[in-house]
């Protein structure tokens, strides 16, 4: 037992009764089954199969064979403990072609629906929740051909497949959550392009930010319509946890919180942009694609936050002259900018480390810190991470383990940070590991490990890390273990 340590490598802490122990994955990550069972081409098969987008040309045709390997890996979970699953639902599988204007919407494909049934009555005969993502980017392609989030028309679309979806699986989903991460489909997405689709047109990222929240908004509606059970509903943001330097370091950190943070918990949360957000941006956009009634139907209210944090941000103010620092974490495509409207003011300059395989900062303190600053500004609303892990070089052992001690250190700090923040009143209600699997890093194809299991990308074969025998006991116990 080694309680209260600055650098937050505690053990034996116990996490309360019904605590939450999961793990995540998403569908273009670990699905592969790209052309099968009816499913078509979504934004992210287009821009890995473009030239140069992705390392190594990898593409999520194969990834991790998830879809063929269902119930072994609904096996692995139980062995694992995991007292939920949060998972991703690939639309193009669902309403794999356009509507045909006759105003009902896409066609579904029952087979799509058929996959995720299984999954999730798998995972309920297991025991384990099933925690399930309308969006985890991938967009089906027929939807970015006709313009994409920037368009209005793709929250009409996206609350269609909420229908479709509470209908199909709402009887027996825990919890849904409308999107994950709406920072980077838009930003990364439209803005910088470092993410499918890849364009780099900043008054489109904005306009795809306000089409984002407003789907999620559509999206709560039509799933609490159509749901028969009595699912939770959430939506996961990835917070930057900022950190400032320099003269004006308070006036970079109000920007980037503004376009990063508070675009999203503004209109969710609070029913409104922030009007700093609005004048910082003015020079882009004027907003006119916000509509009357919009910010009402985005603020629904949700029964948890879902909260990803991986490190910190340090910003300051640019001088103009001197070379402009980019270290925001975010693999750098082309001239375009995930900060629109601050892109000319601000500068991401590099973190003190040590760092994971991403180049990202160890900080624990910041989750800590995070959940703590999301109780001050909305004390009511319960939380859960739904995102925490890290990447590292794992290399397999002669004996065929994979000791991985950086990952279970980086682990063990973050749930003693979360601890520390419920001691002091956080209402957090679990915690879901990124990731179950190693499995397709978006820009970084297979390069980049995430996983507590290793997966062999030439058998495909599963083997759990030493992480992941960690994070079972854990699970198991709900104490942090030595
Ligand atoms: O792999 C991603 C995930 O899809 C979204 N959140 C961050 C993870 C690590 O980059």
């Amino acid at each position: 037992m080694n309680a209260g340590t600055s650098d937050y490598r505690d053990s034996g802490l116990v996490f309360p009764e019904g605590f939450t122990f999961g793990s995540a994955t998403a569908s273009y990550q670990v699905e592969g089954a790209a052309q099968e069972d009816g499913r078509t081409p979504s934004i992210w098969d287009t821009f890995s199969k473009t030239p140069g987008k992705v390392w190594n040309g990898d593409t999520g045709d194969v990834a991790t064979d998830h879809y063929h390997r269902l119930e072994s890996d609904l096996d692995l979970m139980k062995d694992l403990g995991l007292g939920a699953y949060r998972f991703s639902i690939a639309w193009p599988r669902i309403q794999p072609q356009p509507s045909t204007g006759s105003g009902a919407g896409s066609a579904v494909n029952q087979a799509g629906i058929d996959f995720y049934s299984r999954l999730v009555d798998g995972l309920l005969e297991r025991g384990i929740r099933p925690v399930a993502t309308l969006y985890h980017w991938d967009l089906p392609q027929y939807l970015e051909d006709a313009g994409g989030w920037p368009m209005r028309a793709t929250a009409d679309a996206f609350e269609r497949y909420a229908e479709v979806m509470g209908s199909a699986l709402g009887d027996r989903v825990h919890t849904w959550t409308t999107l994950n991460e709406p920072w980077c489909s838009a930003y990364l997405g439209y803005g910088q392009g470092g993410h499918a689709p890849g364009r780099g047109e900043p008054a489109a990222a904005l306009a795809a930010v306000h089409h984002l929240n407003l789907a999620h908004g559509r999206a709560v509606q039509a799933l609490r319509a159509t749901s028969t059970g009595d699912p939770d509903y959430s939506v996961t943001l990835n917070f930057h946890v900022l950190r400032g330097r320099g003269d004006g370091a308070a006036e970079a950190m109000r920007r980037i919180d503004g376009l990063a943070n508070r675009a999203f918990t503004g209109p969710m949360l609070r029913g409104e942009y922030p009007v700093d957000l609005l004048e910082d941006t003015a020079s882009v956009t004027d907003w006119s694609f916000v509509e009357d009634g919009d910010l009402a139907t985005i603020a629904q209210p949700i029964d948890v936050l879902g909260v990803n944090y991986y490190s910190t941000a340090t910003v300051r103010m640019w001088d103009g002259v001197s070379p402009r620092q980019q270290n925001d974490g975010h693999k750098a495509s082309g001239d375009g900018t995930a900060w629109p409207g601050s892109d000319k003011a601000v500068e991401f300059v590099q973190q003190p480390g040590p760092y994971t395989a991403m180049g990202w900062n160890i900080a624990p303190e910041g989750l800590e810190e995070l959940l703590l600053s999301l109780k001050a500004q909305f004390p009511d609303q319960p939380l859960m991470v739904t995102e925490n892990g890290a990447a590292f070089d794992d290399v397999v052992a002669d004996n065929g383990s994979v000791p991985d001690p950086e990952r279970l250190d980086y682990l063990r700090r973050h749930f003693t940070a979360a601890h520390r923040a419920m001691e002091q009143g956080v209402d957090l209600r679990g915690y879901f590991v990124w990731s179950l699997l190693d499995n397709f890093e978006w820009g970084y194809g297979y390069a980049k490990r995430f996983g507590i299991v290793r997966v062999d990308f030439d058998s495909l074969e599963r083997t759990v890390k030493d992480s992941g025998k960690w994070y079972a006991l854990l699970a198991k116990t709900g104490v942090l273990p030595e």
